[in-house]
């Protein structure tokens, strides 16, 4: 089985249009896996599709993009989906990165980082991280210093996403070093 293409179609699912497979996320983005391999079961490349086969999808893959508990699964980051995911505020760490073409920069050193097509401004918790977000979009990516814990402390929310991964509502430019 291909499991990065399923995990590609989870994402889709999961973040983007649940609709489209007839399911509903919960406010915690959560789904039933049982609803969710009815669902999956419709097209034929996915009809064989098992809970393991999920599980072993969330081992083999680059980046901890899903998670599964208690006969549940969800996407931890990313969503699109018009009702906003909710999430717990967590402590930051002093300093996150936020890798983003070159081309974005000016706009965003004049108005912070916004979440645009997404619930959440995404943040990555080191360097490298941050680097290969902003390869997707430049081979030379400029990577964004924000300064978290300051932030933290004048009230903005951070949430966790993966042990990669902080999202927050929106970064102002106060708070962003280049
Ligand atoms: C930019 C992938 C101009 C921002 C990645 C980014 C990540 C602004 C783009 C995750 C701006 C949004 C999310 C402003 C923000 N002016 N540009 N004021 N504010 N931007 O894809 O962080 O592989 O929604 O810099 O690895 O690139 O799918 O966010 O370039 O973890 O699991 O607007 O998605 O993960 O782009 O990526 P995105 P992102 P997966």
């Amino acid at each position: 089985m291909d499991l990065m293409k399923l995990s590609k179609e989870l994402s889709y699912a999961l973040r983007h249009a649940p609709w489209e497979y007839e399911l509903e996320l919960d406010e915690e983005g959560w789904v039933e896996i049982p609803q969710l391999l009815v669902a999956l079961h419709e097209s034929p490349q996915w009809k064989e599709v098992t809970e393991a086969d999920l599980e072993q999808m969330i081992q083999a893959s680059d980046k901890k993009r899903h998670e599964i508990r208690s006969g549940r699964i969800r996407a931890l980051y990313g969503h699109s989906t018009p009702q906003k995911i909710s999430k717990i505020p967590a402590d930051p760490p002093e300093k996150l990165y936020h890798g983003t073409p070159a081309r974005a920069v000016a706009s965003i050193m004049e108005q912070g980082l916004h979440p645009r097509q997404r619930q959440y401004v995404h943040l990555s918790a080191d360097m490298d991280t941050a680097t290969q977000v902003g390869r997707r979009r430049d081979d030379q990516p400029v990577i964004l210093k924000i300064n978290a814990s300051q932030a933290a402390k004048d009230g903005i929310l951070f949430y966790h996403g993966n042990e990669n991964i902080w999202l927050a509502d929106h970064i102002p430019a106060s708070y962003i070093q280049q």
